[in-house]
């Protein structure tokens, strides 16, 4: 009952911002369906060819006369802070926003950032998903697409960036720019579109919304998803094999702090396997936070064995940054050779060279020393040769066993005379 009430009153945004973001939109609406979608964009002639579905929010006419920012973030910007209050009416009372840009334009990368503080300062739970654009689009734009990223971060609970570029892993060069980008955002539409489901489709074992609190309930966390399928009696090999090797970016899961995965199968689907899945997360990471779901398709034939995933945090990030802030209070020194240490090895082997430089160095110094001393001694050993060589003077003549005795002799006679 309580997981009902929750699937109802879970409300849902997803806000696709410039050309790149609202096209994402458009086919991300095809397929979810409790979700409310909208498109903002300076462009309008780019709105008009979003599905019904899709709510267009035009902004900034009176700034770029219903065109695009021609690549100037600054105009996106004030053109989105200028509708602040608009911005904030659309997203108030939402559970959870998810923006959608693709960065290194104007629209995009300048407004995104203001729709994002506004949702954060209306206390919503905010995701980012952005991709950064191709190599040959030019450093200008990726540069771009950097500094919104930078000022994205502290906005979103959590955010995930693709390379537009790693759609080569998928299509050849031939490929024309429209069906890459239309590859592209199919691949993340079907993904975005499992894990929003979970949401809403109840389960044997439920994930609701509350597990996705907890999973994102942090600020500035990465955050990637991949849903995999397999048929067949190796099917569970294969759908681990697929989950752990997404194709739109790299992750590494074994160092993330929450983990949550849902298995979804016919009614065939065995302790076994779900057993197996489990595990294999588990013992990748048994430090992560895991929350589990499984959900039972209603026709019993089904053979088809799915795995949703959502991997948040970098706990290894996490412990780099905290040594090095502990590092900060510690002494100068020390505090570079814990430096170089975390960095890797490479470095430190670097301090182990510069220790051994230090050693070298000492005996360099304690040798000077040791000659000192000698100096010292050599010193002392002339005083005493020199007292010796008096005694010898006051030795009586007779005793003395020099070569000089007959001419020390005829002296002290001289001298009597
Ligand atoms: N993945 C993906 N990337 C896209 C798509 N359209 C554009 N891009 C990328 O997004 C970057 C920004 O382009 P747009 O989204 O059109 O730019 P904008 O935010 O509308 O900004 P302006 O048009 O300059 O005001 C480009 O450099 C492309 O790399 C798309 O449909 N999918
Ligand atoms: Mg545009």
């Amino acid at each position: 009952m309580k997981n009902r009430f929750l699937i109802k009153n879970t409300k849902i945004k997803v806000i696709g911002i410039g050309g790149g973001g609202s096209a994402i939109v458009g086919q991300l609406a095809k397929k979810i369906k409790k979700v409310t979608f909208l498109a903002a964009n300076t462009d309008v002639q780019a709105l008009r060819k979003l599905p019904h579905k899709v709510y267009k929010f035009k902004f900034g006419q009176d700034l770029t006369h219903g065109l695009g920012t021609g690549m100037n973030p600054e105009l996106g910007k004030s053109a989105a802070e200028k509708e602040k209050q608009r911005i904030k009416r659309i997203l108030k009372g939402q559970d959870l926003c998810i923006f959608i840009a693709s960065l290194g334009g104007g629209t995009g990368s300048g407004a995104t950032p203001v729709f994002a503080s506004v949702s954060h300062e209306l206390g919503n739970i905010n995701l980012g998903i952005f991709t950064l654009p191709f190599k040959f689009e030019g450093e200008k734009r990726v540069q771009i697409a950097k500094e919104a990223l930078a000022k994205l971060k502290q906005h979103l609970n959590a955010f995930l960036v693709i390379q537009n570029q790693r759609i080569f892993k998928v299509i050849d060069k031939k490929t024309s720019l429209e069906k890459a980008f239309f590859t592209l955002n199919k691949i993340l539409a079907d993904n975005l579109a499992s894990l929003v489901n979970l949401i809403y489709e109840p389960g044997l074992i439920n994930i609701d919304f509350a597990d996705f609190k907890t999973m994102l309930d942090e600020i500035g966390e990465k955050f990637y998803f991949n849903t995999a399928e397999a048929k067949g009696p190796d099917r569970v090999d294969t759908v681990i094999k697929k989950i752990l090797s997404p194709v739109l970016f790299d992750f590494n899961i074994k160092t993330a702090k929450k983990i949550l995965f849902n298995i979804t199968a016919g009614d065939d689907l065995k302790m076994k396997e779900v057993e197996q899945i489990s595990n294999t997360f588990s013992n990748l990471n048994p430090y992560a936070k895991i929350i589990f779901g499984v959900s039972l398709l209603p026709s019993s034939k089904n053979s088809t064995l799915k795995v949703t995933l959502l991997v948040v945090g970098d706990s290894k990030k996490k412990k780099i940054k905290s040594k090095l802030a502990e590092e900060e209070k510690k002494p100068e020194i020390k505090k570079k050779e814990k430096k170089e240490e975390i960095k890797g090895k490479k470095v430190k082997i670097k301090v182990k060279r510069q220790k051994k430089k230090k050693t070298k160095k000492k005996t360099k110094k304690q040798k000077k020393r040791l000659s000192a001393l000698e100096i010292k001694k050599a010193l002392q050993e002339e005083e005493r040769k020199m007292l010796a060589e008096q005694e010898k003077w006051e030795i009586p003549a007779f005793l003395r066993r020099s070569p000089w005795k007959e001419k020390i002799k005829a002296l002290t006679r001289r001298k009597k005379k």
